[in-house]
């Protein structure tokens, strides 16, 4: 009865939605289209090439697949040299004490992330050792509302989903928590993530002992 928590991580362990958001406007003002921080709130935990999508979906541009994986190399280009200046000062608060308590007791702690660089962003928030499976975009095929990645980390855990709680911040991420039959943890707005079994406006009001009351 191996029990693991499953954490998103950006918008749950560091904010980098401020990041893809400054490598999207660039893109979206080069085909003149108009993108704001409201528009960029719906694109987290959704995939790079969905959310390219989402952004040509406000204009009538009409576009091929290789022309749509090359804009998306560019914006992924820009976001790499955004994310060199990450280290552990861009951790959220509470996120180091709450790890070292799970890890305390014994319990799995996975990784289950839409984004393909979710591995270089651990590492320099400095804690790739604390996560003992990480699910990326690069070992699921079906992206976030789909339960896959939960799923995927709650195997690579070792662990029986129901045995499982994810941590998330998006709408579309909950869902895939829920649809994996786990428990699910919401980081952000209650209305937004009604869906959740509770929600913490942030990460530093969520204690251990609230997580295993659930
Ligand atoms: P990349 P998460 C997601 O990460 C972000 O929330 C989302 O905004 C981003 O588009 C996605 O990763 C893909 O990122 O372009 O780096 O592969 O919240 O699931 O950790
Ligand atoms: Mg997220």
């Amino acid at each position: 009865n191996q029990r693991g928590i499953i954490f998103d991580l950006d918008g749950v362990l560091t904010d980098t939605a401020h990041l893809h958001f400054v490598a999207w406007q660039t893109l979206a003002k080069k085909l003149n289209i108009e993108f704001t921080i409201k528009n960029n709130e719906e694109l987290k935990g959704i995939d790079r090439m969905n959310s390219l999508q989402y952004i040509l979906n406000l204009s009538d541009i009409k576009m091929n697949l290789e022309d749509k994986h090359k804009l998306c190399e560019e914006k992924n280009s820009h976001y790499l040299e955004l994310i060199k200046t990450i280290s552990s000062k861009d951790l959220f608060n509470g996120s180091t004490a709450l790890l070292t308590d799970i890890k305390a007791q014994g319990i799995k702690i996975g990784l289950a992330s839409a984004s393909k660089n979710a591995r270089l962003v651990i590492k320099n928030l400095g804690i790739s050792d604390v996560f003992d499976y990480i699910a990326d975009a690069h070992n699921i095929k079906n992206s976030k509302p789909d339960p896959e990645i939960f799923l995927k980390a709650a195997e690579g855990l070792g662990c029986d989903p129901k045995n499982c709680i994810g941590i998330e911040d998006a709408k579309a991420g909950v869902s895939a928590i829920k649809s994996a039959n786990m428990k699910a943890i919401g980081i952000g707005c209650s209305n937004e993530l009604s869906q959740a079994d509770m929600v913490y406006k942030h990460l530093k009001n969520l204690k251990l002992e609230s997580i295993l009351a659930l």
